[in-house]
């Protein structure tokens, strides 16, 4: 039996209270969107479970009347995965963002989906821990949205993306079961790691509904470096020069007219006496007496081979701020200008050649248009944004970044690298998701969603297609 939305919110009402479910315009837009602008919301009505069974219990209505169901954290996806534009019902899980469990000796935290990063961070630092992914939108993401997208950051030189801080997950998959996936262990070889289907898998498979997480030793005082670069091939030498003397806890660069266009909004100086057209933000930890001077003769190195022009080293917590909030605003600055984003993944020693590849396809593809390169470089994750020009339509612009995308994608993928890096794939990508994984593997995945997900109600449409 076909049911009406009516019935829809009805038996929603039944299983989670009717003060949890939304129906009004306002709510409707804004929990059926992410921080994509390019879809217009339109779901059907929004549901807010309390407990995992209610997860369940709406999942299972779902299969056996066929809704669709997108899962929603923070919604501060950049691909679409969290956008409802067909009338979908949302599960927002923001009411579950309970701490369940936390293990001092094992240095593990049990929390809700629902929980915001940020608040997860806090808990460790105050117990004189650390949880390791982190990123400008930690204040306002879910770790369940995080697990789902495997959520990358700035931190993933030295930790790994979210995916290498899971040490279990529960979950409620499409077919209404719930699974307990790794249960915490550390080690655990009992055949395939259904836990990491699921991390990245963009809700297509199931509702993430807790997760179990590392904690690291917070490590001790960070310094940070800003470096002005004479190219792009320089940023890589002043890579492998640092990484091979000091343990970096983050390398991330932007370019010159990204910088201008930060410092303008900020109201701030230049941080450097030159200008260049890269910027390099490494930070690592303070490096103690003995070796005072360590980092100063890095950086004199790459003064002396000319790769480096000016740079400046924090000497307090609040310059070591000032300088990250450099790099940390630049999305956000940008994105008055609506840009037009590709996240690409590549490895470390093709990212010269790619990077003079894709310049001369940007300057000549998109010829008067301005294109901001930032990223972070130590992991070979590099962000290209085009800005839109005032003068120019949204549909034109839409239609000439999609053309140059797959130019981009193509060449993404002849040098070996991923379309998506940390982003995901959501609704944005997956026109471009062929260029990098294969057929089979597709049709692979195409075929795992049918065995969690049988009755195809898990974010339809995400990823790829049917
Ligand atoms: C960042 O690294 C985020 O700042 C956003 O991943 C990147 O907006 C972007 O393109
Ligand atoms: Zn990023």
């Amino acid at each position: 039996m076909t049911l009406t939305n009516a019935d829809v919110i009805r038996a929603l009402r039944d299983v989670s209270g009717a003060a949890h479910v939304l129906e009004d315009d306002e709510a409707r837009a804004r929990y059926g969107m992410d921080r994509t602008t390019l879809v217009p919301p339109a779901p059907c009505c929004v549901v807010r479970p309390g407990s995992t069974a209610q997860v369940q219990a709406i999942v299972r209505l779902a299969r056996e009347h066929r809704i669709a169901l997108v899962p929603s954290g923070g919604r501060t996806g950049l691909s679409g995965g969290a956008v409802a534009a067909r009338g979908e019902v949302v599960v927002s899980l923001e009411r579950m963002n309970r701490l369940l469990q936390f293990n001092p000796e094992e240095r593990s935290i049990t929390v809700e989906a629902g929980m915001i990063t940020a608040a997860l961070q806090q808990h460790a630092a105050a117990h004189g821990l650390l949880y390791a992914v982190d990123f400008a939108s930690a204040g306002s993401s879910h770790i369940g949205g995080n697990i789902a997208t495997n959520a990358g950051g700035i931190k993933v030189i030295r930790y790994g993306m979210t995916r290498d801080q899971v040490l279990g997950l529960e979950v409620v998959d499409g077919r209404g079961e719930v699974l307990e996936l790794n249960r915490g262990l550390v080690k655990n070889n009992t055949g395939p790691d259904l836990r990491h289907l699921f991390i990245g898998s963009e809700g297509i498979l199931g509702i993430i509904t807790s997760a179990t997480l590392a904690l690291r030793n917070a490590p001790g005082p960070l310094d940070v470096m800003l470096l002005a670069v004479r190219d792009f091939a320089s940023i890589m030498d002043v890579l492998r020069v640092f990484t091979r003397a000091i343990r970096l806890d983050a390398f991330e660069f932007f370019g010159h007219n990204g910088l201008e266009r930060v410092l303008e909004r900020l109201q701030r100086k230049a941080p450097l006496g030159a200008e260049a057209p890269f910027y390099v933000l490494l930070e690592f930890e303070h490096q103690g007496a003995d070796a005072p001077d360590q980092v100063m003769r890095l950086f004199e190195q790459c003064v002396q081979a000319g790769w480096v022009l000016d740079g400046v080293l924090s000497q307090t917590l609040a310059q070591a701020r000032e300088l990250w909030l450099l790099r940390e605003s630049m999305s956000e600055t940008l994105a008055r200008w609506l840009p037009y984003k590709n996240d690409i993944g590549l490895r470390i020693p093709v990212l010269r050649a790619f990077i003079e590849r894709a310049q001369a396809l940007v300057e000549r593809e998109y010829r008067g248009l301005e294109v901001v390169w930032y990223g972070h470089v130590g992991d070979g994750n590099l962000h290209l944004n085009v800005l839109k020009p005032e003068t120019m339509a949204g549909a034109d612009f839409a239609a000439l970044c999609e053309r140059v995308t797959h130019g981009i994608a193509a060449l993404v993928r002849d040098c070996g690298g991923s379309i998506s890096a940390e982003h995901g794939v959501g609704l944005l990508k997956k026109h471009i998701l062929h260029y990098t994984r294969s057929p089979a593997e597709i049709e692979a995945l195409r075929q795992i969603k049918r065995v969690f997900d049988p009755a195809a109600i898990m974010n339809p449409g995400k990823v790829f297609d049917p």
